[in-house]
Formats: C-alpha cells, structure tokens, sequence
C-alpha cells in the first residue's frame, strides 16, 4: 500500500483517529492550571492515573497488559515470551512544572503507532511491546530512571530502598502504597532477555531538527552525565545581630559555586545547572546552618565531564575553607556515554529513507533517557521529533501535531520494518 514515508507525513492525512483522543484524556492529569506545566511524579496520585490511562488504551487495544517486578507497564501483542521482542514507549512521569511531551509523546505515539500498523493490515512476525517506563525523570527520589535502572541491574533492590522523598518516604513505601509489592523489585535480566531491540520517541530537547527543517531525527549518542550533592555546613546566627565578620554563613560559598559552575561550564564547552536547592533552616531572619545544592551536569566527552565538575568541586572547597564552612560533596547518580547501537541506526535510517530522498539526520542530546539505560543490555535507537523552540522540562515545550504525527508514521515504519513480515 501506498503511504506517507516519514517526515513526509501530508499536514491532515494519515492521522491515527485515537492520536487526538489520547492528548485529550491526558491533558488534565496532573496538570497546574496556572501555570499549564505537569508534576506527575512518581507513585503518587497524578502518576497513578496516568497508568491507568495507560492500562485502558491497552485494554481498548486488545493488547496482554502487564505490570513488571520494577512497576513498568508493558502491553503486549502476541506472545511476550517467544523472544526477539520489539518494543517501543517512554514514560508519562515529569518533572516539576513540566512539560506536556516530555514522555508521553512517545507512549502516545506507541500506541498511536500500532493503530496505523492495523489500519494498514500489518502481519507482524515478532511480538510487539508498548512500556511505560516508571520513574524516568527522578523528581521525586532524586535518581532518573529508576524502573530501568532496576529492571537493567544497574540499581540494586538494596539501594532502591534508600532512595527517599523530600518528606522521607522511601520508594519501596511509596510503591506500595500506589499498590505495587516492593518486596519484587531487583534486576529483571529474563524479561531483557526476550527482547530483541527497543525503541524511544522522544520530543527534541534541542533546536537541531528545527535548524535542519526535519520533522524527525534518530539519535546518535547521549552525553555522559550526572548529579551530585553539595552540602556547606555553617552556623545559623541571628540576622540582625551577627556582625559580618562573626558570620559562617554557607549561602556565600554556594552563591560563588553558582558563579563558578558558569565559568567552569563555559571553558569546557560543557554545561552544569544547580536547579535543586534547600536551605536549613529556611528562615528569613536566620542566617542558614546548611545550604544543599544539587548540580547537574553534562558533556560530550568524559573527559570534558571530569574538568567541569573537578574545577567546581575544588573551587567549591576553596570558598568554603575562606568562609570558614564545611564542605561535603556526595555523587548521587551517574550515567556514562552512550553511544546508540549502529547497526539498529543504520536500519532505522534504511527505513525512514527508503521511497524518498529523505536523508534522515543524527542527533547527540544531552538528555537522559531509559533507551541510554538499556543500550547497555539490548540493541536500542530513538527517535526525535521536532520542537521549534528546543524547550524543555517546562510548560512551554512545544511540538506541531504535523510533526508529531510525522513521528507516529515514523514509529509506525520503523516497527514494521523490524516486526511485520
Ligand atoms: O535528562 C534528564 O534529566 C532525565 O533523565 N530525563
Ligand atoms: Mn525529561
Ligand atoms: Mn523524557
Ligand atoms: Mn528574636
């Protein structure tokens, strides 16, 4: 059958009748009506009816619905235990005052993707598997992909049941109180085992598919990257009546390893943000015992990562000795280079390219994502799909429903291309 090739999707033709409905049913959950941003995080209500909205577009798709050891949501269709699964999704968690795409844009598009697949009477020879990935963005524990972190091994049972809250619930605690056994959790390498490649759709959190004028990109590699806790401990002191040269005040040594980030990110090409920070204890009139402050930060290169976050690390040290402040700084989470598996790229390319003289561009992203977790285990690939300001994790992201519709289609190819006969 004749039918729109990838990034040639015409604006109002081929659009899957359910892509629509989706968004709708979506759109109010969690949703801050003031400010049009999301905070679903994990486990909590906002998220709970997110994966019920999952199980339904399962469920009205016939699809064998499942809830993994580590709380992902699978849908299946055909047999999940024949092996050489092909499976695509993302997650519908956000961060605080996120935005609309981040995540569901590529759980909306799996199953949005699998509509076109029947309506063009696909046979598939593989079984298919839709997931929403639990976790993803770690708003709530701290750490970012945590269900594939666990489900890949790469975050153990043990350590899983010290992540805590900001009001100190665990997350084994809170998992069970969403109605998930805890006790389940750990490395999940059997479920790994049966699938054959995975694939993420993901809006762009950047401006290259907009500077290039491609609707949809493939990505190449993501960037090392990590977060780590700067704790200065002072004294707290009256406001009004402590002189200045009495003062231990830790807020100074973080405001200058604010300032050193920026420079430090600048001279490696690099990027570093402290956009987390709490402050003890909290009061106007109080000068603060301690500053915490998380950094985020990320590289092309390891190397160009080591320089950024050493030269912060030791100009941190070197305001804190000045101020009289001591210094502790803990690396909470970590996330070498991934570099997406070639031969599933080369084939995604062979696909979206084949009828058309599309050259289908290759993205590195700063992103995390749980395809960079699993590349390390499985044969994996993503798809970008544009976002013409390149914003992100914030309510003002953005993606044209041409392009997304764009990304469903090309969805829908690569999974015939790997799956159908
Ligand atoms: O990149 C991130 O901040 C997260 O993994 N989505
Ligand atoms: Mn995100
Ligand atoms: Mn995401
Ligand atoms: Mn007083």
């Amino acid at each position: 059958p004749v039918r729109p090739a990838a990034g040639h999707a015409p604006p109002s033709a081929g659009r899957p009748a359910s892509f629509q409905e989706m968004w709708r049913d979506l759109r109010p959950l969690g949703r801050n009506a003031d400010s049009g941003g999301y905070r679903r995080y994990a486990w909590t209500g906002a998220d709970t009816d997110c994966r019920a909205w999952f199980e339904e577009q399962a469920a009205a798709r016939g699809l064998a619905y499942e809830v993994d050891r580590n709380g992902n949501q699978w849908a299946w269709l055909g047999d999940p235990t024949a092996g050489d699964a092909v499976v695509t999704g993302s997650h519908l968690d956000s961060v605080p005052d996120g935005g609309a795409f981040d995540g569901p844009l590529g759980v909306v598009s799996s199953f949005a993707a699998l509509d076109v697949l029947r309506a063009r009477g696909a046979t598939f020879a593989k079984p298919l598997a839709l997931v929403n990935f639990g976790d993803e963005e770690g708003a709530r524990f701290g750490l970012a992909c945590v269900g594939s972190r666990l489900t890949a091994g790469q975050l153990t049972a043990e350590q899983a049941h010290r992540l805590t809250d900001g009001d100190g619930i665990t997350l084994p605690r809170a998992m069970e109180a969403a109605g998930h056994d805890p006790d389940a959790i750990g490395a999940d390498p059997e479920r790994l085992s049966r699938i054959g490649a995975f694939v993420e759709l993901h809006v762009e959190q950047g401006r290259a598919l907009d500077l290039s004028g491609d609707r949809v990109g493939i990505a190449s590699a993501i960037w090392p990257h990590g977060r780590w806790r700067f704790d200065f401990r002072g004294e707290a002191n009256h406001a009004g009546t402590t002189r200045l040269v009495d003062r231990r005040d830790p807020m100074l040594s973080y405001a200058e390893t604010v300032l050193a980030a920026r420079r430090e990110a600048e001279l490696a090409g690099a990027v570093a943000t402290f956009g987390k920070i709490s402050v003890e204890p909290n009061g106007v009139n109080a000068i603060p015992s301690l500053v915490r402050g998380w950094l985020d930060s990320r590289a092309e290169d390891q190397a160009a990562l080591d320089t950024v976050v050493g030269g912060i690390e030791r100009a941190a040290r070197a305001y804190a000795t000045a101020h009289g402040i001591d210094l502790d700084v803990v690396r909470e989470s970590f996330t070498p280079v991934v570099e997406f598996d070639h031969a599933l790229r080369d084939e995604l390319a062979r696909i979206l390219g084949k009828d058309t003289d599309l050259t289908v561009p290759v993205l590195g992203t700063g992103a995390g994502h749980d395809a960079g977790i699993l590349s390390g285990h499985i044969p994996t690939a993503m798809l970008f799909v544009r976002n013409p300001t390149g914003v992100s994790h914030s309510p003002a992201e953005f993606a044209a429903e041409d392009d997304c519709v764009a990304g469903v289609h090309a969805l829908a190819d690569v999974l015939e291309g790997l799956a159908c006969t």
